[in-house]
């Protein structure tokens, strides 16, 4: 383990003007009190948790634009994008709990201010890479991508409140795995762009294992740079994450995912985590706790817990 491994800097993020449901704001404090803290450090970590964002609200945002509440998001991004910076500057693993996804042109932005050369595995439902002119719903949550990729550029109209943020990742450097809900521009961007994705299908076809190390080596075939993880909790099947916003059938296992989150922290090289789209306020007290529950055990698996079992550094052996 390095040494950025044993240090996690957690920073809630609490936003939910990126979609239209209320509730993705609580989704820091329902993973806090599913015992999220306790739990990475009883993985012998040293967690440092800074509490939620405390996000600029404009309640004059602008409505002439296809994309919704661009003023928002964009001044939330902004401050995203600084608080996940510092926090890898400090030399942190940065674990950004959301919020919903548009909540990672923030956190990939910044990570990129700190590690130009990062990669991404975005573990989703969804390509969340519409621009504001293909998109029918004008959620920014399902945009993210669009103003991160450099060759998506061309395409975008003039985006207002975004100066702060700039496209700062390469087509070749996002791999995606667990689609199985893409919309037809998305399709095409991917088509033509050549991003790396294992949908559904690749995961049914070749199992998890392949998709994993084929998304692992196809963003970064010499193994060596800064990974971030933008895990969208609606990858998982509805039966394990029922409480968010766009659930779609069919999707990973507990076991899938975990084995996704430990392959990734096997690396070493895994930088920055989002969690995003848990949504509290859907489904009931049950539904809550499952969703919660997956969330947590796929964080943990982020952060060093392995299925076959483990002991944290300080462990003491006890002798009779
Ligand atoms: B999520 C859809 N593609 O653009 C759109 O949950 C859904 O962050 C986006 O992956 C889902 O509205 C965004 C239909
Ligand atoms: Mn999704
Ligand atoms: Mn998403
Ligand atoms: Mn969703």
């Amino acid at each position: 383990l390095n040494d950025r491994s044993s240090k996690v800097g957690v920073i809630g993020v609490p936003i939910h003007m990126g979609q239209p449901r209320p509730g993705t704001e609580h989704g820091p404090e329902a993973m806090r009190e599913g015992g999220l803290i306790s739990k990475l450090e009883g993985l012998g970590l040293d967690v440092e948790d800074q509490g939620d964002l405390f996000l600029e609200k404009h309640d004059e945002d602008i409505h002439d634009h296809p994309a919704k509440n661009v003023k928002n998001v964009g001044s939330a991004s902004s401050q995203i994008a600084d608080s996940v910076y510092n926090t890898i500057k400090s030399g942190r693993t940065c674990l950004a709990l959301g919020g919903d996804h548009s909540m990672a042109i923030g956190s990939i932005y910044g990570h990129s201010l700190a590690e130009p050369d990062h990669v991404v595995i975005w573990v989703d439902a969804h390509a969340d890479i519409n621009t504001p002119l293909t998109s029918s719903s004008g959620n920014m949550h399902g945009m993210p991508l669009s103003f991160l990729v450099k060759e998506v550029q061309p395409y975008l109209p003039d985006i207002p409140h975004f100066d702060n943020i700039k496209p700062c990742l390469s087509a070749k450097n996002i791999a995606y795995i667990g689609l199985r809900d893409v919309d037809p521009g998305e399709r095409y961007i991917i088509e033509k762009l050549g991003i790396h994705s294992f949908s559904m299908t690749e995961v049914d076809k070749f199992g998890i294992k392949d998709c994993v190390e084929k998304a692992l080596h196809a963003v970064d075939p010499e193994g060596n740079k800064p990974i971030h993880l933008s895990f969208d909790i609606d990858a998982l099947d509805p039966s394990l994450a029922p409480s968010t916003g766009t659930p779609v059938p069919g999707g990973l296992s507990i076991r899938e995912g975990n084995y996704i989150a430990e392959e990734l922290a096997a690396t070493g090289r895994l930088t920055c985590v989002d969690l995003a789209e848990v949504n509290p306020k859907l489904g009931n007290d049950r539904d809550n706790e499952t969703t919660v529950r997956s969330a947590i055990t796929i964080i943990q698996h982020c952060f060093g817990n392995r299925r076959q079992g483990v002991y944290p550094k300080d462990y003491k052996f006890p002798i009779p």
